[in-house]
């Protein structure tokens, strides 16, 4: 796949962030010179923009730091731009969100992500969408409806298999979601497929019951597999903020999680929510969900991110 097509659409679902914090940011700089009250400005639009306290106030004293040495450096005259201000909060942003993870591990003969979050974040339109971008990398995929839940959790990643060529293995309404998962691992080692991505219920962290059934699937994958799932990943909404990182965490305590996919980033202004999640979750963000339709999904880059928000 080419490397422009593995980030589609990925700049454009970040204008709504970018304006948020373009037209803040530009409001505040007289760009002559930089009082300590206009540092106190930046603090905030970068927090309205969802980045947490902590984060935004130590990318405001790494730009402290950075605009000083422009200062003084070269001849010393250096004037105050309003590029120079941008280059030092991209260049803040991507240290801290440039980390080294490993790579998405899905390039064994056979793979298998795991899909989880709470209510309505976009699960089931994700795993659909990750199942037509993966076939389109010339993958073999299986879609596993584990929500059994609700008749319309099988019926929508249904639709999802027809509309992108998946193949879909599903279960009976309230059917043992493991059980599903069971089936759907077994085909995927029995037949030629090379990736497995299966769907759960949305559900809360405080619902013991609920996230006992999620340990249930992973124990059953791993036991069918050999292995636990190559990714565990899970999906949060941008336009969530912070809430979101309290999700993340929450999951992170009673299952691990590998990577973030962050959806209706397109439809956000709360971006900055990405930052705090590497930076201080220290989890990749593995894919945004740009739009509603199969192809709008991107892989993460943070230089992208970073570049595209001012
Ligand atoms: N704009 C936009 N909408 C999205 C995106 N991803 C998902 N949606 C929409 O979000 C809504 C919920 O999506 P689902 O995929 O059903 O969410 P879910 O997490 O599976 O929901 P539950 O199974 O009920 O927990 C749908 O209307 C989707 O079209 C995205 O990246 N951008
Ligand atoms: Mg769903």
């Amino acid at each position: 796949m080419k490397v422009f097509e593995k980030f589609k659409n990925f700049k454009d679902s970040l204008k709504k962030t970018k304006e948020a914090l373009s037209e803040k940011v530009n409001s505040i700089f007289s760009f002559t010179k930089l009082e300590p009250e206009d540092l106190d400005k930046l603090e905030e639009a970068l927090v309205l923009s969802d980045i947490s306290f902590q984060t935004a106030n130590e990318i405001v004293l790494g730009i402290k730091k950075r605009v000083l040495k422009t200062k003084g450096g070269g001849n010393g005259q250096s004037p105050l731009t309003e590029g120079v201000i941008k280059d030092a909060l991209k260049d803040e942003i991507k240290s801290k969100i440039s980390k080294d993870f490993p790579g998405i591990n899905v390039n064994n003969e056979k793979n298998i992500f795991l899909i989880v979050g709470v209510n309505g974040v976009g699960k089931t339109t994700t795993v659909g969408k990750l199942g037509k971008y993966y076939a389109g990398m010339g993958k073999k995929v299986i879609i596993a409806a584990c929500d059994t839940f609700r008749a319309a959790g099988k019926e929508q990643l249904e639709v999802w298999g027809n509309r992108t060529g998946a193949y879909v293995v599903s279960g009976k309404e309230n059917q043992d979601p493991a059980s599903v998962a069971h089936d759907a691992v077994q085909k995927l080692k029995d037949k030629d497929f090379n990736l497995l991505i299966i769907d759960t219920a949305g559900r809360l962290h405080n619902k013991k019951h609920l996230m006992e059934e999620l340990s249930k699937i992973k124990r059953i994958i791993s036991k069918t597999n050999g292995r636990p799932p190559d990714e565990t990943f899970i999906v949060i909404d941008a336009s969530l903020g912070q809430n979101s990182l309290v999700q993340v965490e929450q999951f992170k305590e009673l299952i691990d999680i590998s990577g973030v996919i962050i959806t209706k980033l397109d439809g956000s202004a709360k971006g900055g929510i990405i930052i705090d999640i590497i930076h201080k979750l220290n989890l990749p963000v593995r894919f945004i969900g740009t739009g509603e339709s199969p192809d709008k999904i991107s892989e993460f880059s943070p230089e992208i991110f970073a570049d595209g928000l001012f």
